[in-house]
């Protein structure tokens, strides 16, 4: 192992050699198939992990049900209490878990470090609503009668990660789920095992001291089948799925058809809107974070951009000069911008995005030259440069306008008229979110009122990636044609809470008669 990689795993105490337990349910195991995990930014093998086999996934499955019936008997506050404890242990090693973030996914430090800042800021988040979880009680039609409406445990919560945020999503869907009362099992994506593995560990040791089951927090690391069997199973009551809008079609399906619930957290194709009195200096610094930060692997990053054709010229002319003193480095030099992709398939799925903008036709701003290959041991990484294109033509329904790629492409179009921006910021098929800049009130009351944007993230003056955690985070659209979607879901702050409990409408009798509502009358 190099000791690049070994300096940063050796803090978070995950072993240098020999095959990694995967999976937790109270003990450490796996006697699956072993997975690779492969740095980015050089290609090298950082560790191999032992995988759940199916019926290890079927014991922890039990084990996570009965932590469950564990959490549950807790009061509230003392759950809140615990989490304190787990978010006091995850900022304890801030720096190591971004550190390996940047490993193993390859985001650039800063945005390795903030993203474990986003699993402190909701366990904090969540510590306030252990307290605050409240029911409500109702005013009944009869008389002595009195309603409740309580929020209970829900039961098993099942999380599906994706490799662009190994830390922060989890720890969205964990916190809010773990205050709830629930026991959650996460399948992180099988690409960033050792992300998992080190937060779970943290974790876990936070439940082992409090005498709660490890189960309250099981981890199996796996391929598709485990994906497939954690939403088959009867024992999960909600799967919380982030990922593309294909699976996310799957998941939908397999779990409303046993009547579980969801959260789907799928595509995003987000725009940022110019309008002719933004501020430049404000909008383009936060176009260019949009859209080449993470290299462009955030739901949310920018990938669309219309410029009102009055001062298209200017922002093109700004952003292109952003662009070119940008070039992939190292994620973990605290001076680079811009890390690797995160795999061979995505510097592919890149390649063949720009070759069929050059052959449309498109104009290439920006990038799309050959990369100079970079240092050993970087030469083997999955390095690209960022491309700022304007295609020939702009349909919202036809590729490239229609398609989430995770890459770092961001394609422009000139528009006259506001409405024409929010029509094709609307008419695509994913609604994440999206962003206007303007400093003119009556723009803002017709980007964020009823005729507006359509995203489930509709900003100003601020980009479309890089959401806090207070406002609750997903994405909105019904569309006609049913290839791709956001979902509904909604994660982190807001009520998003509200879906980890199975709420009890209780009516409650403390009168010496029982009449029926509705004045119905059955007397014998
Ligand atoms: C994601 O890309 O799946 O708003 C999540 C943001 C981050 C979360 C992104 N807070 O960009």
């Amino acid at each position: 192992l190099s000791s690049r990689a070994s300096a940063i795993l050796r803090p978070l105490d995950i072993p240098l050699s020999g095959e990694i337990a995967g999976a937790y349910d109270g003990s450490w195991k796996g006697s699956g198939d072993i997975l690779e995990s492969v740095c980015p930014s050089t290609g090298e093998i950082i560790a191999r992990i032992r995988t759940a086999s199916p019926s290890e996934l079927h014991e922890t499955l039990d084990k996570t049900r009965d932590a469950y019936k564990h959490l549950r008997a807790l009061p509230a506050p003392r759950r809140g209490e615990i989490l304190r404890q787990i978010r006091e242990s995850i900022a304890s090693k801030r720096e190591a878990l971004g550190a390996l973030v940047s490993l193993e996914m390859g985001k650039i430090r800063t945005e390795g470090v903030g993203e474990v800042q986003e699993f402190v800021d909701i366990c904090d988040s969540a510590v306030g609503l252990s307290r605050m979880m409240n029911g409500r009680v109702v005013n009944s039609e009869r008389p002595g009668h009195s309603i409740l409406e309580v929020p209970n445990p829900l039961g098993v919560v099942g999380v599906i990660s994706a490799f662009n945020f190994p830390v922060a999503v989890y720890g969205w869907n964990f916190a809010l789920s773990f205050a709830a009362g629930n026991a959650t099992l996460w399948k992180p994506s099988p690409t960033t095992p050792l992300c998992a593995i080190a937060v779970t560990k943290l974790i876990a040791r936070v439940l082992e001291a409090n005498d709660v089951p490890g189960a309250a927090a099981s981890l199996v690391v796996g391929g598709s089948d485990i994906g497939e069997a954690i939403v088959q199973a009867s024992e999960v009551d909600l799967v919380s799925f982030t990922g593309s809008e294909k699976v996310g079609r799957e998941v939908g399906r397999a779990v409303q058809s046993r009547f579980g619930k969801t959260i789907l957290e799928l595509g995003g194709n987000n725009a940022a809107v110019v309008m002719p009195d933004a501020d430049l200096s404000l909008a383009v610094p936060a176009i260019g974070f949009g859209a080449i930060g993470t290299a462009g692997q955030r739901c949310t990053s920018t990938r669309r951009l219309y410029v009102h054709r009055s001062i298209s010229d200017k922002v093109l002319r700004a952003l292109s000069g952003l662009y070119s003193a940008i070039s992939p480095g190292d994620p973990l030099e605290s001076t680079t911008l811009l890390g690797p992709l995160h795999s061979k398939t995505a510097v592919n799925t890149y390649v063949t995005a720009l070759t069929s903008l050059r052959a449309s036709g498109a104009e290439i701003l920006s990038g799309g030259d050959d990369l100079e290959p970079l240092p050993a041991p970087l030469a083997t990484g999955n390095y690209v440069k960022p491309v700022i294109a304007i295609p020939r033509t702009h349909d919202p329904l036809k590729e490239p306008w229609n398609k989430e790629l995770f890459v770092p492409i961001l394609n422009v179009a000139i528009f006259d008229h506001l409405e024409d921006a929010i029509n094709w910021n609307n008419a695509v098929p994913q609604g994440l979110s999206s962003s206007l800049w303007t400093r003119d009130i009556r723009n803002v009351g017709k980007w964020i009122g009823p005729s507006g944007s359509d995203a489930g993230i509709v900003n100003v003056n601020v980009g479309t990636s890089g959401a806090e955690i207070g406002a609750a985070f997903g994405g909105n659209k019904v569309h006609k044609c049913l290839s791709q979607s956001t979902g509904w879901g909604r994660e982190s702050g807001g009520d998003a809470w509200k879906q980890y409990v199975r709420w009890s409408a209780c009516t409650i009798n403390f009168s010496d008669n029982a009449p029926l509502a509705q004045g119905v009358n059955f007397s014998i």
